[in-house]
């Protein structure tokens, strides 16, 4: 008998197409009338494939067994929600932890080499005339790591390949790292140059960077965001960024993506990104792959791979 899952946003081909080979899909995402299709397919639905999952739809959804997203943050699913029905949540983790790294590497050199700025400088052919000028760089600069984890780790592999020193944040100190240990935020801001974020969302991380941790992190700081928008005081940093109480910021995620703050448009001392983390070709390919890895084990009545809830 065919499993009727619900589909809550587009992902990447190779997902979508080795989902429809296995189940019946039915994408809200697409649907003319949303309301329609729920009230109509509603109750047959036993898994849902993707994020945006509110404790709303969840109860639309009397049949549903299951949650696989297609990333390794859950923070847009209810998960209390879930775990009164006891319904299982899945997420993708590993396949996109070097993506994610080598992005976050990437937008800390962009800032600190003004690579935006140059590329402009030489398109609109400015080089000959006035110079470009000097800018910073990483080697023998500390990076302070708020979220050590699968991919905090390839992160933190990469920054000392850059012969940078890491030191990191998180709820507990990680036995077998070489790396120093900081129990309180602000202190690991105040001693470090570049403030790197990689922590998830969700209520227990919500504006954990601080206007007060920004403030040590200071002028000749920087903050790289690739955990979530919420995981910073998105106000604060701003305010900071325009009055050079924050040397700059190089950000994937915002607060309210993708309809953010407009004022970030302005400012030289930020590079801006899309939420491009995982957006490759291969790692996409991988999320959907282990997103039907997920469902197909749980409706095979395996353990479900990558079970969060
Ligand atoms: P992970 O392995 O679970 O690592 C999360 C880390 O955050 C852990 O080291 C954890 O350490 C720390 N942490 C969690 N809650 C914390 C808190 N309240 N205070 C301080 N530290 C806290 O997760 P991951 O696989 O590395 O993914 C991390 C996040 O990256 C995801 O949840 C997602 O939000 C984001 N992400 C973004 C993109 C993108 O496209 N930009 C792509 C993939 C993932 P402790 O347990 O010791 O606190
Ligand atoms: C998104 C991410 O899932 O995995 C995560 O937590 O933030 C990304 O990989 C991806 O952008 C699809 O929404």
């Amino acid at each position: 008998m065919p499993v009727d899952i619900l589909q809550t946003h587009a992902f990447h081909h190779a997902g979508q197409t080795a989902l429809a080979e296995k189940f019946t899909v039915h994408k809200l995402h697409e649907a003319a009338d949303p309301e329609a299709l729920l009230a109509q397919i509603g109750p047959q639905i036993k898994a849902i494939a993707g994020g945006d999952v509110s404790a709303e739809l969840i109860a639309r959804l009397p049949a549903l067994e299951i949650v696989a997203t297609f990333g390794v943050g859950y923070d847009s699913v209810d998960v209390q929600a879930a775990a009164a029905r006891d319904i299982v949540v899945a997420n993708t983790p590993e396949v996109l932890n070097d993506a994610v790294a080598e992005l976050a590497i990437g937008l800390m050199i962009a800032l600190a080499r003004r690579i935006p700025q140059a590329d402009r400088y030489v398109r609109e052919g400015r080089w000959g005339g006035k110079k470009f000028g000097l800018t910073g760089e990483l080697t023998g600069k500390t990076v302070g790591i708020l979220g050590l984890g699968r991919i905090g780790k390839e992160i933190a592999a990469r920054a000392q390949a850059m012969k940078m020193r890491v030191v990191y944040h998180g709820r507990h100190e990680q036995a077998n790292q070489p790396f120093v240990y900081y129990s309180d935020l602000e202190d690991m801001a105040r001693d470090s140059d570049w403030l790197m974020v990689i922590a998830p969302g969700g209520a227990g991380t919500a504006g954990l960077v601080s206007r007060k941790v920004l403030e040590a992190l200071g002028p000749e700081g920087a903050v790289v965001n690739l955990g979530r928008g919420t995981v910073i005081d998105e106000a604060a940093m701003l305010e900071l960024l325009k009055s050079g109480g924050l040397g700059g910021a190089a950000l994937d995620v915002f607060e309210n993506e993708p309809e953010m703050d407009e004022a970030f448009f302005g400012l030289e001392n930020v590079v801006l990104s899309p939420h491009q983390g995982s957006a490759t070709e291969q790692t996409r390919t991988l999320m959907g792959l282990t997103l039907v890895e997920n469902l197909d084990a749980h409706f095979a009545g395996r353990p479900v791979p990558h079970r969060v809830v």
